[in-house]
């Protein structure tokens, strides 16, 4: 029988790059949360890809920024840093075609040794498609990575391909998870998550990154719908105000569209309730940042 292989394999990239899209791409299922702006992810997140005699654990990572504004972009970033140096036995630097320059290629930040596979995400876009050539060509001589691709994550283009050299890739070694497992955090988690995945959608400019969402109340109940009671932290009262909109209007559109998606992850019917809650400047503050889950 051929060994059984499993490793640790951790996608990385600048914010937007399309890593956590990636992921969900490549375990065919909705796990990691996906927006159109920047620093989406705020957590390592495990998806478990495995099958006969394999197993890929993949870990979405906060996007990379050069510099941390505020001790949570901090926390983030030393997430990502301990995905890359500590934990992958393999690195996908997925790097966002449409906005990557051929002349300033871009160096993973990893463990000496290491090694990546260099992924152009993005490339269904005509902007990437024009620059592909010369970009793939002098990010390659200057990278040396194992290997360069070319995905649409959106698509799903290139997927099966980058799959397959994931797979190959992997070390010998036993499953490091019981088999059948698609991650390592519970449904409260995702239940966070897909509330802030619809404040990234509905709201703007600042709302989304000055907010967290904390699961207060998860009740499973035999006959009913699942009891979901979750709290959004803001970081003033004007941000309160801006969530919550003219009469409550916002409030209730973004708990029909939160529950609505909740249903569709966990396939059973959800009773959500949210409130909200102003704590000033919980970004800077280590003991809210740890509160909500932020930092051990
Ligand atoms: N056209 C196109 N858009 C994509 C592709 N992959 C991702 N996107 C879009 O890019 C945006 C960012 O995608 P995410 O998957 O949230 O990116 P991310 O790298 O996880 O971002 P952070 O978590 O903020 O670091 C979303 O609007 C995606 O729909 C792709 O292959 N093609
Ligand atoms: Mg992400």
């Amino acid at each position: 029988m051929p060994e059984h292989k499993s490793g640790f394999v951790a996608l990385a990239g600048r914010p937007n790059a399309g890593k956590s899209t990636l992921l969900n791409a490549l375990l065919g299922v909705k796990l990691s949360i996906v927006s159109s702006k920047p620093q989406t992810t705020r957590h390592r997140i495990l998806g478990i890809l495995e099958g006969e005699g394999y197993q890929a654990c993949l870990l979405d990572t906060p996007g990379l920024l050069d510099a941390a504004a505020d001790p949570l972009q901090k926390v983030l970033r030393v997430e990502s840093s301990r995905a890359l140096r500590e934990d992958a036995d393999l690195v996908v630097w997925l790097v966002d075609a449409t906005a990557a320059d051929p002349a300033r290629p871009e160096a993973p930040p990893l463990r000496a040794g290491t090694p990546f596979l260099l992924v152009f995400n993005k490339c269904d876009l005509p902007t990437a498609a024009a620059k592909l050539d010369a970009l793939a060509a002098a990010w390659s001589a200057a990278l040396s990575p194992a290997k360069v691709l070319r995905v649409s994550a959106l698509k799903k283009q290139g997927v099966e391909e980058l799959k397959s050299e994931i797979l190959a890739r992997l070390p010998a070694g036993p499953p490091f998870y019981e088999k059948g497992q698609l991650s390592d955090r519970w449904e409260r988690f995702f239940a966070a998550e897909i509330v802030r995945e619809q404040v990234f959608e509905l709201y703007h400019d600042e709302i989304p990154h000055a907010t967290a969402v904390v699961v207060e109340n998860f009740r499973e109940k035999a006959g009913a719908p699942d009891e979901v009671h979750a709290t959004l932290y803001v970081e003033r009262d004007g941000q309160k105000g801006i969530l919550i909109g003219k009469a409550g209007r916002d409030l209730r559109r973004l708990t029909a569209r939160a529950q609505a998606a909740l249903e569709g992850f966990l396939g059973r019917r959800v009773a959500l309730e949210l409130w909200i809650k102003v704590r000033k400047d919980w970004r800077k503050d280590p003991r809210s940042l740890k509160e909500f889950g932020y930092l051990s």
